[in-house]
């Protein structure tokens, strides 16, 4: 892992001209915030808050740490099964349970190997510190593991949202790179699923009672890298489309969203695939990307630091190197700003205080960076 001297914490960047090259609504020179470095990673993937203001933050390699931004100390967190971190495998997701105060679960997901080729797996181990500063996830679990395993490295998605009644957990499962799958109704790859706190099919799931995978909640999905529910309870997702269909969706029970049937892209290789339109039985995206922006993570933000922004939504761009808003207005989006960051953003927080925070992808010439955007004075 490479090394931060504490004196160079934290440093500020300077705000740089921001070329908006997709010619969407951002402002040209200036960014609203600065930007400050306050740890280096090496390939992060996600992070999250824990009470105390220190986050958890995991490493695509296998490696879960113990962060404190308040004097850049990092401990490493024991009890991560083995990852099977090649390509795009990664220890991914990482969320605090909606009763952490009380059970200090932890909820995380990460990519492996078995039987049948590679999947994602969802688990579960209770946050331990002991007194000489030791870190634990104690009597982790694997509560769900997508079905079926494939070979191949690639859209394994991963990502974890709890239901604001907190009863209810929401889990992403990527295509996995096989196309077909995302419409098979008995696979949860490419699916949303809806989950029980302890990893099994929640009752009532739209899809069951005709023959589908009980924890399906919605389907025809690709590679969805974020979801988050807003704060009148909608649930939102954004999904890495083929060329050119990078998708923001609005996630209802027991729709189709199309993949890989119907998108705004097409193929890497050239080939269509038919575009959204009325009537084709298929959810068409809110917003959608031509030129992609490969997004990364997605965070409803509700901080009082930018209260301009209250009810956006944020993604991290991936190729498009950027930070990207959406404005949601009920159940339309739009697209509100985009600012050049000069690296691959794969993840967005929201820190206790309403700070900004994001992780660069470290790889493919972003650092792995922790940076915190305050407003620019
Ligand atoms: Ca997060
Ligand atoms: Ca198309």
């Amino acid at each position: 892992m490479r090394k931060i001297s504490a004196t160079a914490l934290p440093l500020i960047l300077l705000a740089c001209s921001a070329d908006n090259a997709t010619g969407q609504n951002a402002p040209a020179a200036d960014k609203p915030f600065r930007t400050s470095i306050i740890a280096d990673f090496d390939s992060p993937w996600a992070m999250t808050f824990i009470p105390d203001g220190r986050m958890l933050v995991t490493e695509k390699a296998g490696e879960m740490l113990l962060f404190d931004p308040r004097n850049g100390t990092k401990i490493p967190v024991s009890g991560i099964p083995e990852v099977d971190s090649a390509g795009q495998g990664a220890l991914m997701d990482v969320v605090l349970s909606p009763q952490f105060d009380s059970n200090h679960m932890v909820y995380f997901s990460f990519s492996e190997a078995g039987e049948g080729g590679k999947g994602v797996a969802l688990a579960t181990g209770r946050f331990d510190q002991a007194s000489d500063g030791a870190t634990k996830l104690d009597g982790v679990k694997v509560i769900f593991r997508g079905d079926p395993k494939v070979e191949g490295n690639g859209h394994y998605s991963g990502r974890i949202a709890f239901s604001p009644d907190g009863r209810y957990l929401f889990f992403t499962n990527g295509d996995r790179q096989k196309f077909d799958p995302a419409q098979d109704p008995k696979s949860t790859l490419g699916k949303v699923l809806r989950l029980n706190l302890d990893g099994t099919a929640a009752r009532g799931n739209p899809l069951s009672s005709k023959g589908f995978n009980p924890a399906i909640w919605s389907y025809g999905h690709r590679n969805l890298l974020g979801i988050a529910f807003d704060g009148d309870g909608r649930l939102w997702e954004q999904e890495m489309g083929p060329q050119g269909g990078d998708e923001i969706n609005l996630i209802k029970p027991g729709l189709n969203y199309g993949w890989p049937r119907a998108s705004n892209g097409s193929h890497y290789d050239g080939r269509d695939i038919p575009d959204h339109k009325a009537g084709d039985g298929f959810e068409a995206p809110k917003v959608w990307w031509n030129p992609a922006i490969s997004p990364g993570g997605l965070l409803y933000y509700s901080g009082a630091m930018f209260p301009q922004w209250k009810g956006s939504l944020f993604l991290g761009g991936l190729s498009s190197e950027a930070l990207i808003r959406v404005k949601i207005n009920g159940e339309t989006a739009s697209k509100a700003d985009q600012w050049d960051m000069g690296a691959r953003i794969r993840e967005v927080e929201q820190g206790p205080d309403g700070a900004l925070w994001l992780l660069e992808d470290g790889n493919r010439g972003s650092q792995g960076r922790l940076l915190k955007l305050t407003p620019a004075e």
